[in-house]
């Protein structure tokens, strides 16, 4: 019953909004000279805005290699925050050109609200944190916990079937945002915050201001492949949406990197040269520049590169690549040949 109710009431929420009917996303970024790019309000790594008012992350560099393949500029881009609830309807009306906002692709989000899934740009799982004195040490030591969580997110359902599923039970609390649910949190009121692992290593290392009060622990119950919505129907902006990480992917595999794409255009192989614009005209398929691939790569470098600078080793996240890695160091991401 409680499952039912669950579905019923994600259904209704995402069919609320009927998609803006408009298969020429392109034409109207282009007629505008901005793209609009929907983005979270603030998650350190996938989009915030830095102290000096710059939009950051692995989310924002997706966004500006978007505007970089399309307008030729990187820097046309307009950023519009938005809470997990609300994000969906935000490109169901037309309001964003499209969704980078650490989003979950999953079978019904692809296919019941009138929008399309685009690559996985960052392969998560949900995890939970706890305060260490607690003494938890893995989530079936949370039966009968109060565990925080955000409203419009797939962590609900995921917690609530992966519980019943190992015969426990938990109380969810359901706050409206983000920041509202690190208050809940940090201030005693649930014995476990849940969300998105990603998220949880900023919550605990950055938000939280008291890293070694607090663990991170070991399970991941669910996938939680995030990547970009489009509008569905929109057949041409998909796939330039799709191309634009798979040339940040392939640049890495074949060590284009954002400092030598003028130079492997010149002296680089058949394949370098062609990513880097130097070749055929890629740009005509898709109605783009010739020099699209080029422009991203100058703009945000390879996926790699974008990676270690925004949740890596340069980064104060310092995730390790695992699953993100290239498909040749046992990893995910595996480019569609740029040929
Ligand atoms: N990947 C998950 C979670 C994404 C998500 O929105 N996470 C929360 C934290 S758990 C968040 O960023 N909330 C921000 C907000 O709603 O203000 C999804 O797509 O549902």
């Amino acid at each position: 019953m409680k499952k039912l109710l669950l579905a019923a009431c994600a259904a209704v929420a995402v069919l609320a909004a009927q998609p803006k009917a408009n298969a020429a996303t392109l034409e109207d970024v282009r007629a505008r000279g901005i793209l609009v790019c929907g983005v979270n309000t603030a998650l350190a790594g996938f989009s915030a805005p830095d102290s000096q008012g710059v939009w950051r992350g692995l989310d924002v560099d997706y966004c500006r290699a978007i505007a970089a393949a399309v307008l030729g500029d990187p820097a046309k881009v307009r950023f519009s925050p938005l809470t997990a609830a609300l994000r969906f309807t935000a490109l169901q009306s037309g309001e964003i050109d499209v969704l980078l906002r650490n989003s979950t692709e999953t079978y019904l989000r692809d296919t019941s609200i009138g929008l399309t899934a685009g690559p996985v740009n960052f392969y998560d799982g949900q995890g939970f944190a706890v305060r260490k004195e607690s003494g938890v040490k893995s989530v079936s030591d949370l039966n009968g916990a109060t565990i925080c969580m955000a409203q419009g997110t797939t962590h609900e359902q995921n917690a609530t079937e992966w519980f019943a599923a190992h015969g426990l039970k938990f109380q969810p609390v359901i706050m409206e945002n983000q920041e509202t649910m690190y208050q809940a949190f940090f201030s005693g009121r649930c014995d476990a915050l849940s969300q998105d692992s990603s998220a949880l290593a900023v919550a605990i290392g950055v938000v939280s201001g008291k890293p070694d009060d607090f663990v991170v622990l070991p399970e991941r119950i669910s996938k939680e492949p995030l990547g970009p919505f489009v509008r569905h129907g929109d057949e041409t902006w998909a796939k330039i949406v799709r191309w634009t990480l798979s040339v940040m992917i392939e640049a890495e595999e074949l060590g284009v990197t954002q400092a030598k794409v003028d130079e492997l255009a010149q002296s680089g192989s058949a394949a370098q040269k062609r990513l880097t614009g130097a070749g055929d005209d890629m740009g005509k398929p898709l109605g783009l520049d010739p020099k699209w691939s080029a422009n991203v790569l100058r703009a945000v470098g390879n996926y790699g590169e974008s990676f270690e600078r925004n949740v890596g080793q340069a980064s104060s996240m310092k995730l390790q690549r695992g699953l993100n890695g290239l498909w040749t160091n046992g990893g995910l991401m595996y480019a569609i040949p740029f040929r």
